[in-house]
């Protein structure tokens, strides 16, 4: 097995309704190291820079309004497999998909309002990581 990291957003939804904490928990409950963490609202740059793959999409004027809607929590975490031990412990996007006790089928509201993001390559891990913490 190979160590990797991963960045982690509890996303505006989650922050507003006081799921930072049981979120953590299941985090750390999975062998996920939290090495660097913090709290900030992002800009409008910001979240168009983040989701920038996004951006002819449908959902995306939407998705942008939302995440710049509150304050968001980002973790880089660290452990054997973390990609897809973290993104497995989220669930499917859609939390009507997600399975039984993922963090979006326990807490996401809709597919927009899906409570957390996660790296999905190592590729991506090592931009969104160097985007938050560089
Ligand atoms: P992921 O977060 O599971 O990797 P992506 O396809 O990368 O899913 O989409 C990024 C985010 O955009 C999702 O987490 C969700 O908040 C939002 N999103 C994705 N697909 C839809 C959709 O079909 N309608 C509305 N929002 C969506
Ligand atoms: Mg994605």
């Amino acid at each position: 097995m190979t160590k990797e990291q991963t960045l982690s957003m509890i996303k505006p939804d989650a922050v507003q309704r006081n799921l930072i904490g049981p979120i953590i928990s299941l985090i750390e409950a999975s062998n996920l190291v939290i090495k660097q963490m913090k709290m900030l609202q992002l800009s409008i740059e910001q979240a168009e820079n983040f989701y920038r793959i996004h951006k002819d999409r449908d959902f995306y004027s939407k998705l942008i309004e939302y995440m710049t809607s509150g304050c968001v929590v980002v973790l880089a975490l660290e452990g054997d497999n973390a990609i897809k031990v973290y993104r497995d412990l989220m669930g499917s996007t859609n939390p009507l998909e997600a399975k039984e006790g993922t963090i979006r089928r326990l807490y996401g509201t809709n597919i927009t309002h899906n409570s957390v993001h996660g790296s999905d390559s190592l590729e991506n891990a090592i931009i969104e990581i160097d985007f938050f913490f560089k």
